[in-house]
Parts: structure tokens; sequence; C-alpha cells
């Protein structure tokens, strides 16, 4: 029996199921650069170069064991551009009895993949990706049992199952969650270490002139790329970050600095997310620095949540609710996406600081793309189409399996609720609070009106006043909404009078809030 076993772009891991069972004399590994993912989103350069890069040092380390690989590079002639066109011509080759998959990450892949077997006459084994702690069986059976979705009791239950951070049947340290603790500040003199970037190799040197040639137009720069594209490489960041960031990690968790783009936070997300690294390996090693004394248990605890926790549970509602997720908008969004989303070019600095950092890095850390850019399109009123193709173009890690569920529900609301209990809108307090952005801003955090006010203000309390007819009755709103219920008529007519005067001119090159009026 002889079968072709798929590896696509996000799977590259030696022990993908897709390879149990691997015959290296009979059977082929299929693996394809090709048109349709490099362009069905305007992707950062860096992204691109980091998934055909790595999957031609994956292909070349399974030729290395003998595996035949069948691999059809980007710019072959003969490319016909597409998953199922380059599986035609590799049947037709390779004449396999069978093909071998691991299931997919996207949505859209799973749905074209439903019509091979029948399109092509072979039967396709469809694997469970088993690289994720729970499956899509498994989440979906702790789904029916309630009537809504938390994240935190999710975690619980996932903790329990797989023993980690655990002390017999309760958590570590008495507590689930030591959040508390990791709402820090960076103090003004703190510089976070330095981070180990990796000098790209000739093949990767090679993928870059390819992108530099075929998608020069695309966001982002292409130099300098430091990301590692082999698992070797993938490893030692992993054990960089253990050793040097994770003690610090939960401390300063939620803090943002100007030209720190990284903090104490892991970069580990584009390996997990193309398979370089597993998310059980990583969970493995930061447990095994609580327990050697290196690192606290609140900077463990946090970094293991977003693994284990958030990372699965937002998979979990991607695989349970798509394909309708994506099409609800409960907050009735519809402004455009402003310019200054790609360009960088407004007096917000914090903006301008997240979108630099996204430019230079593909990379900008949770709370840059939560609090910063994210809290700006919720407030503002974004559709939620135009930030969710925003965020899965500019980002190395962007999936739409874990992209979506975090702009979509956890950013914009536009789930109604499902994914988070409460939209997380700020003002520019709490910009100011977490970072150095504000005292080098046009505008003036501290004042709440008038031309120099921080557009955040008028825009925060104007969004509650926008959507109190769906907000008012949340209970973790009540706080806010009783803010809002003291101030007078005048004042909530000014808020109001403000904020879609910024809205209005929004789109303009240097946007301002009436600065130079
Ligand atoms: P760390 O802070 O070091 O966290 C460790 C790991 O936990 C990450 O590598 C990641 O795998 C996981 N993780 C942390 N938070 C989340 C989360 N909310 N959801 C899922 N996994 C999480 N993450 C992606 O991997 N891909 C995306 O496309 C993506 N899009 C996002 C869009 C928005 C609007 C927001 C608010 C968040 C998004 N995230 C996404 C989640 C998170 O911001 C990134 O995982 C994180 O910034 C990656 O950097 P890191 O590896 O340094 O993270
Ligand atoms: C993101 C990406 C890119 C840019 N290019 C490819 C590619 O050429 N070949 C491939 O197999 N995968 C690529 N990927 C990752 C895929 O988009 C991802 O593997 C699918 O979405 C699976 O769901
Ligand atoms: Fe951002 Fe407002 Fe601070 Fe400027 S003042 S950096 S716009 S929060």
């Amino acid at each position: 029996m002889k079968s072709l076993r798929l590896v696509f772009g996000d799977q590259l891991t030696r022990t993908l199921s897709a390879l149990d069972g691997l015959d290296p004399v009979n059977d082929v590994v299929f693996m394809v650069e090709v048109a349709q993912e490099t362009t069905y989103a305007p992707h950062h350069k860096q992204k691109i170069v980091l998934i055909l890069a790595a999957m031609r040092h994956f292909a070349a380390e399974l030729m290395g064991e003998g595996v035949r690989v069948h691999y059809v590079r980007l710019d072959d002639p003969a490319n016909t551009g597409s998953f199922t066109g380059e599986l035609a011509r590799a049947l037709g080759l390779h004449k396999p009895d069978a093909i071998i998959a691991t299931e997919p990450g996207e949505w859209r892949v799973a749905q074209m993949m439903g019509d091979w077997s029948a399109q092509f006459g072979v039967p396709l084994d469809v694997r469970e990706d088993d690289r994720f702690f729970c499956s899509r069986g498994r989440f979906a059976r702790w789904a029916n049992e309630r009537k809504s979705y938390r994240m935190e009791f999710f975690y619980r239950e996932m903790r329990r199952e797989t023993g980690l951070l655990m002390q017999g049947d309760k958590p570590e340290g008495g507590e689930w969650n030591f959040d508390k603790e990791n709402r820090k500040a960076l103090p003004a003199r703190h510089a976070p270490p330095k981070r180990q970037r990796f000098e790209p190799d000739q093949t990767t040197r090679e993928v870059m002139a390819l992108v530099a040639r075929r998608f020069a137009d695309n966001f982002g720069d292409l130099e300098p790329f430091g990301w590692a594209v082999t698992r070797a490489d993938a490893l030692e960041a992993l054990d960089h970050f253990i050793a040097d960031c994770l003690p610090l990690y939960g401390d300063y968790q939620d803090a943002m600095k100007t030209g720190e783009p990284f903090v104490y936070h892991s970069i580990l997300s584009p390996y997990l997310n193309c398979g370089l690294l597993t998310a059980r390996e990583i969970c493995i090693a930061a447990e095994r620095a609580f327990r050697a004394g290196h690192a606290p248990l609140n900077a463990v605890e946090g970094f293991v949540r977003q693994i284990l926790g958030w990372r699965e549970y937002v998979r979990g509602i991607y695989w349970r609710h798509m394909p309708a997720y994506e099409d609800t908008n409960a907050l009735e969004a519809h402004r455009p996406l402003p310019a200054f989303f790609w360009t960088g070019d407004t007096r917000m600095n914090c903006i301008a600081q997240a979108v630099g950092d996204t430019r230079k890095h593909a990379y900008a850390h949770h709370i840059q793309r939560l609090m910063i850019t994210g809290n700006f399109a919720l407030l503002a009123g974004i559709e939620p189409r135009a930030v969710e193709e925003w965020y899965l173009a500019v980002y190395i890690d962007a999936f739409d399996w874990v992209e979506l569920p975090n702009t979509h529900g956890m950013v914009l609301f536009a789930d109604g609720g499902m994914l988070a209990s409460k939209p997380y809108a700020a003002s520019g307090a709490y910009i100011d609070r977490m970072s150095d952005y504000c005292g080098a801003c046009a505008y003036d955090v501290k004042q709440k009106s008038g031309p120099k006010a921080c557009p955040f203000n008028p825009l925060y309390w104007h969004f509650l006043i926008e959507n109190r007819a769906r907000l008012a009755a949340n209970p973790r709103m009540a706080m806010p909404y009783r803010t809002l219920d003291k101030m007078s008529d005048e004042r909530r007519a000014e808020i109001t009078r403000e904020a879609l005067a910024f809205l209005d001119g929004v789109d303009q090159p240097k946007q301002q809030f009436a600065l130079d009026l």
C-alpha cells in the first residue's frame, strides 16, 4: 500500500498524525508552496518568508531521513497555484492507494478538502490534529454541557485533565489564576533582555529574494529577518525564553514600552502555529522551570494559561461555530478601517508605535493588539471584517482559527459575548498606566474634552452611549454605566459631538483631533 502524506505549511511537526506509520520506501510526503495560500490574505512579507523557509527546511530534514518528498516551489513554472491543482498533479505522478492528512487549521481549507475523495476517487484519511490538548470533539462535549462559555472554567478542566501545575486535584499554589500580580508597568529605567534572533541561511535568503520579487507591495519590512525557521533554532528560542524572560513574564505581561516590542513575551507563537514547537513541550518546559525554582508561579501560571487556556479555547470556539461565527456583527459596527492601520501615519502615538512595531517585526504583543489597535477599532465601531483582514495580514502568527476569535470575539465583541464576558473597552488612562506612549503624544491623556484631549477619552464614553441598549444590562458594565449616568446631559452631548467629529475626520492623513483646526 502506497500513500500520499499531506503536510501543510502550518503542520511542520515530525510527530504530526499525518506522518504516523510513514513508510519511507513506498509513501510520498506532499508539500506545496501555492499562490492560493500566499495571497488569500495580503500577508506581511516576513510571514511568507517564515512559512516557505520553514517548509523548505522541514522537507530537507525529511529527505535527510530518507523519506520521499514531493515538494513544489512557488516559482516552479508548472505550479498550478492551488492545493487541489497540485494534488491532482501529484496523484497522477505517484498513483497512491490513499491520501493521508491531518485535519487542517482553517475552515476554508477543510471545505476544500471535503470534495477531494469524490473528485479524485482516492480514499482520504483525515486524522485528528493531536498537537492540541483539546480535540474538537472534547471541546464540543464541554460546550454542550453549558449555556455560556468562559475561558476560566475551560482552563480549569484542561489543568485537571493534563495535570499541568496541579498538586493532586488542587491547583498549584491554591489558586487557579494569579493575574492580580501580573499588571505591573515597566519601571522607567528597566530594560528587558535583548532577544535572540537568527541569521537567515542560504535557503531562507532564497525565499527572501522570492518574496522581495513577488510580494514587494505587501505590508511590512522584509529585513532584518530574524525568525527561526528550523526546529533546532525554535528549540533554542524556547530555551532562551525560559532562561531569560519567563521569570518576569507575569509581572510585565501587560506592560508596553516604546522601542521594546517584545518586553518579556515569549515570541513563540509563530513556531507554535506552524508546528516547529508543540504546545505540550512548551508548557512542560515552563512547568519544569517553576518546579526547579527558576520562575515564580505567577509567571508560569500566567504563561501556561495563554497556551493551555486561551489558545485551546479560541480554537474550540472557532471549530464549533464556523462558518456562522464570522458573520455576526453584534454591535452593528460599520465604519471603514482608517488608513493609518497600514501607514501608522497618525498623531495618536500609541497607535503609531503599535503599527510601527508591527511593520518592523510582523509582531506586536497581546496588549498592543488588544488594548491599542483593538481598543481603537472597538471604540470607533470599525466593520469586523475589515479589522479581521488587517490582523490576519499583518502578524507573523496569524491563522484564521486563532486570529478570527481573538479579533471578532475578544476585541470587537462582534459575537455578542460568546467568547468574552464584556468588551475590553478602555479610555486613555489605561494606556497611560501601562505604557510610556502618552508622554510623547501630541494629545493629552489627562484632558477629557477639547482639541488636545486624547481621542480615546471621548471615544470610550461615546462607545458606551452608542451601545447602551446592547451593553447596559451586562453586570460587568454596571460601573461604567453608573459613571456615565452621573454626567450631565450637556457633557454627554459634548462627548458625542467630539467623538463624531473625530470619527468623521479619522481617515485623513496625520489624523488629529481638531489639533490644527
Ligand atoms: P506570549 O504572551 O508569550 O504567550 C504565549 C503563547 O500563548 C503565545 O505564543 C500564544 O500561542 C498563546 N496565546 C496568548 N494569548 C493568546 C490568545 N489570546 N489566543 C490564542 N493564543 C494565545 N495569536 C496567534 O497566535 N495568532 C493570531 O493570529 C492572533 N491574533 C490576535 C488578534 C488579536 C486582535 C488579539 C487581541 C490577539 C491575537 N492573538 C493571536 C493572541 C496573542 O496576541 C498572541 O498569541 C501573542 O501576542 C503572541 O505573542 P507571544 O508568543 O510573545 O505570546
Ligand atoms: C500561510 C501559508 C502560506 C503563506 N503559504 C503556504 C503555502 O504555500 N503552502 C502551504 O501548505 N501552506 C502555506 N501557508 C499555511 C497555510 O495557509 C495553512 O497551512 C492552511 O491554512 C492550513 O489550514
Ligand atoms: Fe494614545 Fe491618547 Fe496616550 Fe496619545 S494620549 S498615546 S492617543 S492614549
